[in-house]
């Protein structure tokens, strides 16, 4: 089978979702490669290779003979490469919401499904913590989205395709989605994206966004 421009090596995590609906949204030729990180794949010396930190998402762009780690210089380049949802006049911008992510958001829920979901009762002082945190972002991000429409302004832009997928894991948050009304709305109107519910489903299994 000939390859396709862009094979994304990723796995069912928020970080590799990111990838495949910014490939979605874009229209790109692509392939999912699945890293099992339950049986440890991501530490195979070929993976390494391209990825220094044995972590998804990785893409290799075979049109252009590049590989790129760390989801958001994937979503930085396929956005530079499109002329998609990165426009220039609102860079700075973009680039706040989508660094805010990258560095606060995505770690901090990521601890919260450490300590709330996959370990309950392991930790308490872990538990209450990340808990408190994640409370705290949704608060944000609910506060954010009460004056813009989307993260980064009017527009749909990388910031939001970062962001979605960490909030798309809100039935392990226990928070209650519901009563954050803007959170809400913005969570609602990304989910209703074609090419996100086709992203969602990177591996094809069937996998549907859940409802708040
Ligand atoms: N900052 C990285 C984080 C990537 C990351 O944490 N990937 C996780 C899955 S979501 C992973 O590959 N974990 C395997 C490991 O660390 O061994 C990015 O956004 O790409």
């Amino acid at each position: 089978m000939a390859l396709k421009v862009i094979e994304l090596f990723s796995a069912d995590t928020p970080n590799g979702k990111k990838i495949s609906i910014m490939l979605e949204e874009i229209g790109y030729d692509y392939q999912v490669t699945k890293v099992d990180l339950d049986k440890k794949e991501q530490f195979n010396s070929n993976f390494k290779k391209i990825s220094p930190f044995s972590k998804i998402p990785v893409i290799v762009d075979h049109k252009n003979d590049k590989t790129v780690f760390e989801s958001g210089a994937i979503l930085i380049y396929l956005a530079e490469q499109s002329g998609k949802f990165y426009d220039k006049k609102n860079r700075l911008e973009i680039n706040q919401w989508l660094m805010a992510q990258m560095g606060y958001v995505g770690p901090m829920l990521g601890q919260h499904h450490q300590f709330h979901h996959y370990n309950p009762g392991k930790s308490k002082f872990g538990e209450n913590r990340y808990f408190k945190i994640s409370e705290r972002i949704y608060n944000e991000l609910d506060e954010r989205l009460s004056n813009t429409k989307f993260m980064a302004g009017e527009d749909y832009t990388i910031a939001d395709i970062a962001t979605w997928p960490w909030i798309a894991r809100h039935d392990w948050h226990d928070i209650g989605l519901k009563n954050y009304k803007n959170l809400l709305r913005w969570y609602l109107e990304i989910s209703e994206r074609e090419a996100v519910i086709k992203g969602y489903d990177q591996f094809n299994n069937g996998a549907i966004i859940p409802k708040p």
